[in-house]
């Protein structure tokens, strides 16, 4: 929910279809190049930059940005809450706004701006079945990561492993944040449901548990995630035992349906 005390760049945003989205946290030496390279990458879309009022100024540069660029938003919120309830609230404007697709990226260049017109394919495959979930994926074919330390490959497989086995959820990549989303998904996703939504990074495998339980068609297509180069990791321990517990939750609804 916007609150009165966050910033909030303009109110007339354009008419669109596809809104792109970016949950930042102390992101200064991505969040010019990342504006630039997602409005380039596909001139029909608009772009939202979610920010929990970054002390380094992540915001603020992208506010200023947004004053002269009609296809960009920002909204700085007051407060760390969590990556989840970013990306929860950033699709939600867009639905409110009439925006019928949502697309969400790490805003550390891991996901390729240049990879967000296949995503958009993948959701409405000319010709083919559309879905309700497009996942740009490091686990199907041809799909990989690039630079990242043994134990993150093993924390991740993990994840993936107890997604797919635990909660039942049939795909190879839950824990990836670029994915598309048919916006009028969380309309579906029963009031249950989103009452276990987490605030936090767990949000990435609650919203496919949540989908795939409302009945929704979930696509993977190949992608290159590559480990961050400029700013540092915000998963940090505290984080990673948060997303652990609510993983278990998950868990708990699913077999016991409590
Ligand atoms: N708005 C908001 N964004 C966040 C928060 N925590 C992380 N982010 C953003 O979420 C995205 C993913 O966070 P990362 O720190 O890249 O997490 P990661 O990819 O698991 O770890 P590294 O790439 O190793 O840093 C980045 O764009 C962050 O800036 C938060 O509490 N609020
Ligand atoms: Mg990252």
């Amino acid at each position: 929910m916007v609150m009165a005390s966050d910033l909030y760049s303009r109110d007339d945003w354009p008419p669109g279809r596809v809104l792109v989205q970016a949950a930042t946290y102390n992101e200064r030496e991505n969040i010019e190049h990342l504006i630039d390279a997602v409005l380039a990458a596909s001139p029909d879309v608009q772009f939202l930059v979610v920010d929990d009022d970054s002390p380094d100024g992540t915001g603020r540069i992208a506010l200023e940005r947004a004053a002269r660029e009609p296809r960009l938003h920002v909204l700085v919120r007051r407060g760390r809450r969590g990556l989840g309830s970013a990306i929860l609230e950033g699709f939600e404007l867009a639905r409110a706004r009439g925006f019928a697709v949502g697309v969400n990226m790490d805003a550390d260049f891991s996901h390729d701006p240049a990879d967000i017109p296949r995503l958009l394919v993948a959701l409405d495959p000319p010709g083919g079945k559309p879905a309700d979930v497009a996942i740009g994926s490091r686990r199907v074919g041809g799909g990989r990561t690039v630079g990242w330390p043994l134990s993150r490959h093993v924390a991740s497989r993990l994840v993936g492993w107890f997604t797919r086995r635990v909660l039942g959820v049939p795909v190879r990549d839950a824990s990836s944040g670029f994915r598309t989303v048919r916006l009028e998904l969380l309309g579906r996703v029963a009031a249950a449901d989103a009452a276990a939504c987490p605030p936090g990074y767990a949000f990435f495998e609650y919203l496919l548990w949540a989908a795939h339980r409302a009945g929704a068609r979930i696509v993977e297509i190949p992608i290159t995630f590559t480990d961050r180069t400029r700013g540092a990791s915000k998963a940090d321990a505290a984080e990673v035992a948060r997303s652990a517990a609510a993983l278990l939750r998950l868990a708990r609804i699913t077999w016991l349906g409590m």
